[in-house]
């Protein structure tokens, strides 16, 4: 028997569905997806695992101009993941404009002899046929992309056939060498996946009202007795915000804490006490990114 085994970066602009992407194919939440920009915030491990293949997907957050610390974290995660893959998914969204700035990048990607490339035409189920095929028409002189395929995470088109695809590309070996236990589907810990639900929540349920500038600081996380006990900071940039995510008698952040709290006992398997408290911090995006 074969088997297959490697690294699939996941880039594209902030938005683009890289994270559901992830999701869909490894068929479990590794990342987490908000329609804001710039979700995801550093790279996420997402292992796929069957009989005789592991991909090991990383996501990584949108590609977009630096302006702070955060943002050049962001961009130094991207350029990491580049730089340790042996396929990268370019995900290009349908439904936005046709980029030529973006077509340059990709063209680079694509003539990197590192890895294959492969072009994914992300939301797919969003558009018409007839506005699909001219969108599909901006890539047909890109001929240094191995493929391109036109998916969706959300009705699942296409999802075997980039699977199909990712293995061609992938080395193989006589004996079994999968790097992470079969049943792994991320590297991520309970800890850092707790702090990412509680961020999705706030953002999903503050989408309208809140710009990017939202953190959480996990300060006690003790998982041992049969409730766990977690309490986290979730810091803002401005006093204004802080009354915008309290909500009117404090009706948002008790909704952010209870949608958060029934995802994370399902995480833990296990009663969880989840305290929040909003914190002001006008500086943290420009202060020194460490991970949890
Ligand atoms: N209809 C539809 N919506 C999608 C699809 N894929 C992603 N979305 C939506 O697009 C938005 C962005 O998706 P994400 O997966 O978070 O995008 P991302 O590229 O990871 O974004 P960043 O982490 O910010 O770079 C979310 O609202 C998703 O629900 C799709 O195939 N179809
Ligand atoms: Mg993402």
């Amino acid at each position: 028997m074969k088997y297959i085994t490697g690294y699939v970066g996941v880039v594209g602009k902030t938005n683009a569905g890289k994270s559901s992407l992830v999701n869909r194919l490894v068929g479990e939440k590794v990342s987490i997806v908000t329609p804001k920009t710039q979700t995801t915030r550093q790279n996420i491990i997402g292992i796929l695992t069957k009989e005789n293949y592991q991909i090991v997907f990383v996501d990584t957050p949108g590609i977009h101009k630096s302006q702070n610390m955060l943002d050049k974290f962001m961009m130094k995660n991207v350029r990491h993941a580049i730089g340790s893959v042996d396929v990268l998914l370019y995900v290009v969204d349908a439904t936005k404009r046709f980029d030529v700035k973006e077509f340059e990048n990709i063209k680079n990607y694509a003539q990197n002899p590192n890895f294959a490339t492969i072009l994914l035409i992300s939301k797919v189920d969003l558009v018409s046929k007839a506005n699909l095929m001219k969108f599909l028409g901006n890539f047909a002189t890109l001929d240094c992309v191995k493929t391109i395929i036109p998916c969706s995470s959300k009705t699942g088109v296409n999802q075997d056939v980039i699977i199909e695809e990712i293995l061609k590309w992938l080395p193989s070996f006589s004996e079994k060498n999968f790097e992470f236990d079969d049943d792994m589907y991320t590297s991520s810990s309970v800890r850092f996946m707790t702090a990412e639900i509680i961020r999705e929540k706030a953002l999903f349920l503050l989408n309208e009202e809140l710009p990017h500038g939202l953190a959480i600081d996990i300060t006690k996380f003790d998982e041992n007795g049969t409730v766990a006990h977690i309490d986290v900071d979730l810091i803002c940039e401005k006093e204004n915000h802080k009354s915008i995510i309290l909500g009117k008698g404090g009706t948002k952040i008790k909704e952010i804490g209870s949608q958060s709290r029934s995802d994370i006992e399902k995480l833990l398997d296990k009663k969880v006490m989840l305290k929040i408290f909003v914190k002001v911090d006008k500086n943290w995006r420009q202060k020194k990114i460490t991970v949890v």
